[in-house]
């Protein structure tokens, strides 16, 4: 089932961290596919936690890389976006997926990463909110989690809640991205201790809930939209994919959770194994 392709991810390099760039490059790699880079930033740590973290911004630099790559022909099977650093990078990320580096069938996977827990990450407020509404419109599948997903809707952040309240954001985030679209929320729980992932299209629902862990670190939700995003371009459903990305995230939870030294992200390296042995179909 397995097919070599070539994806592109633009998300910053927080140097320590275990989020984005540096989870996304190895597990993308993992699923057997070729893995080009566009890092939006560079941070010496991700920003949940670290006092003090330098932010080298890097969007001057895109539209020349960009030129580069379309003198020499280079073209990408599937674009996947997490986190950016700045409103301007989102419009610049939004002219990349409308240039010739895009083919007619190329995927585009956008996490809107801006938040969790009812909050914006640092750094981030309306401004990029509303350069992320614009991007989200240019996605065929979109990764949010349960904070991102209501700012985008503008419907108030609950942790308690039932599936009419999910449907309702769903509604909403359909009326932004037009109906044709799978969206992904991930950290969707309906009962105490129950966390999951919903998967949603054209009326379409599915839920599969898991327990939840109490470690609430960054990076988990890069995790697993670089899983699922590795799935998906290797053939597998919507559902499975995120069934396999949840699994993975989960195993990668468990790992870390008894270390506190290991506060600021989850060792997903250990578990990269059984994560290949689902995806991998050759
Ligand atoms: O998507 C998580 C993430 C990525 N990159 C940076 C972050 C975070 C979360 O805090 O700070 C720089």
């Amino acid at each position: 089932m397995s097919s070599y392709n070539r994806i592109l991810t633009i998300q910053d390099i927080s140097c320590v961290g275990q989020c984005s760039l540096t989870v996304a490059l190895p597990i993308l790699s993992a699923s057997g596919n070729e893995t080009c880079i566009l890092p939006s930033a560079v941070l010496s740590s991700h920003t949940g936690g670290f006092k003090g973290y330098t932010f080298r911004d890097l969007t001057d630099d895109i539209p020349a890389i960009v030129k580069h790559w379309i003198s020499e022909g280079i073209d990408f099977d599937a674009f996947y976006t997490g986190y950016l650093g700045t409103a301007r990078q989102v419009e610049l990320v939004m002219n990349i997926i409308n240039s010739p580096l895009r083919k007619p069938d190329s995927h585009i996977i956008i996490d809107p990463a801006m938040g969790d827990n009812g909050v914006f990450y640092s750094g981030m407020g309306g401004e990029f909110l509303s350069a992320m509404k614009r991007l989200i419109t240019m996605a065929d599948i979109i990764i949010p989690n349960v904070t991102e997903a209501c700012m985008l809707t503008g419907i108030e952040y609950r942790t308690n809640y039932d599936q009419q309240y999910i449907r309702q954001i769903v509604e909403g985030l359909t009326s932004i991205i037009g109906d044709g679209k799978t969206i992904v929320i991930t950290g969707v729980g309906f009962r105490k201790g129950e966390t999951g992932v919903g998967v949603y299209s054209d009326g379409n629902e599915f839920h599969y809930p898991h327990v939840k862990l109490e470690k609430n670190v960054s990076g988990t939700g890069d995790i697993f939209a670089s899983a699922f995003t590795g799935a998906l371009i290797n053939g597998i459903s919507t559902q499975e994919s995120a069934c396999i990305a949840a699994d993975f995230t989960l195993a990668a939870i468990k790992e870390t959770i008894e270390n506190p030294v290991h506060w600021y992200g989850v060792k997903f390296e250990t578990v990269l194994g059984e994560y290949i042995k689902r995806v991998v179909r050759n």
